[in-house]
């Protein structure tokens, strides 16, 4: 996910196959944004596209029984997470874990955070999300043992890694962490 004017960048590793893209937001009223247009379909074909894996700067771990963690010294700049799904479940709305990284501003509220979270709620996924939280990227959910990622730009600050599931913070699925200055 990914806050208005800005952008992201996420890599997986697909199968040849056919995909659907889809973004499962919803407007403030309650409309799906799959309902404007916002989903397609993707055929992977066999052909090597001669893509290395991305090195990461940082590796990020998610499971049911563990949450997120992550590791204690993030620096800034430009830099990419590995995301290993130690596991995979159906949580009640329906979804596995996947991870997003916000930058959290002074007015960020973080059990607002927590319940915006499930789209299963009729404010979950809602609007812009909670004041004072930019969706800066991450990678939706992918099978157990398998490793996604993603990157961004690092400025110091307060961030947060959090999980799109009901109350990730009581699944150790909302981590904070703070960016130094270097
Ligand atoms: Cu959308």
């Amino acid at each position: 996910m990914v806050s208005p004017e800005t952008s992201a960048v996420a890599s997986a590793y697909l199968d040849p196959g056919t995909y659907v893209i889809e973004c499962y937001v919803k407007l403030p009223d309650g409309t799906f944004h799959t309902t404007l247009g916002m989903i397609d379909q993707i055929v992977v074909t066999d052909e090597d596209n001669n893509q290395a894996e991305p090195q990461a700067d940082f590796e990020v771990t998610i499971s049911s029984a563990n949450g997120i963690t992550l590791p204690s010294n993030i620096l800034p700049g430009q830099r990419t997470f590995a995301v290993h799904f130690q596991d995979q479940t159906v949580h009640d709305n329906f979804l596995g874990h996947d991870v997003h990284l916000v930058k959290l501003e002074d007015n960020a509220d973080l059990t607002e955070l927590d319940a915006w979270m499930n789209w299963a709620a009729p404010a979950g996924l809602a609007g812009h999300g909670p004041e004072g939280v930019t969706f800066i990227g991450g990678t939706q959910e992918a099978p157990a043992g398998t490793t996604t990622y993603f990157s961004a730009l690092l400025k110091p600050g307060t961030y947060a890694l959090v999980a799109e599931v009901p109350s990730p913070m009581s699944k150790g699925m909302l981590q904070t962490f703070t960016v130094p200055a270097n």
